[in-house]
């Protein structure tokens, strides 16, 4: 069951620029840095709150690492902005296997590894409405593979 808004991913070209621009406006913290080198990304996550099911939403500031990565390309046809979604489960094996079964293409046979020890998959965003859709079960999850 998906139960929460995990975060938002936002693509952008400089990220200690955009860190600056969420901490300095609105007044949120970063609460975690890391570069994923599979994902081609380096991140920023800003804890906005804590959800009812124990976990809590963030915003997701991505930029590219390299310029073969998804967020590069995305950057380039694009420009900066939002550029997913992600909803959190405590399950994202039986969600993202329901959901394929509904005829929405799961991009990754496997969850991969995300931020914070994470395993994430993503929806092709040409099955849902535009939207590039990620799911993901947090670490903290409790139903979490550590
Ligand atoms: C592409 N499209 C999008 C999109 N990216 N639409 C909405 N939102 C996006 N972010 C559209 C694009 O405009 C095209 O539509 C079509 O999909 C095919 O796109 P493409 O430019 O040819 O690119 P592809 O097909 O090479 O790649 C698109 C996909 C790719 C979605 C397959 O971006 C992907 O694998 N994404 C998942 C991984 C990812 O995004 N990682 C970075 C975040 P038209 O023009 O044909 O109509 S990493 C992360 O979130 C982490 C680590 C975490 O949360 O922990
Ligand atoms: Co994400």
């Amino acid at each position: 069951m998906l139960t929460r808004i995990d975060h938002i991913g936002i693509a952008c070209r400089d990220l200690d620029a955009t860190v600056a621009f969420y901490t300095t406006t609105y007044g949120f913290e970063v609460f975690h840095t890391e570069v994923n080198e599979e994902q081609g990304v380096r991140e920023a996550m800003l804890k906005i709150n804590e959800t009812s099911d124990g976990g809590a939403s963030y915003l997701q500031l991505l930029e590219p690492i390299r310029e073969d990565s998804t967020v590069a390309k995305w950057l380039a046809k694009n420009g900066e902005g939002v550029h997913h979604i992600a909803f959190g489960t405590a399950d994202v094996d039986a969600d993202s296997a329901a959901i394929k079964d509904k005829g929405v293409r799961v991009l990754y046979d496997e969850p991969r590894r995300g931020s914070m020890g994470s395993r994430i998959t993503f929806l092709h965003p040409k099955d849902c409405h535009g939207v590039l859709t990620e799911l993901v079960t947090s670490a903290a999850d409790p139903d979490a593979e550590h």
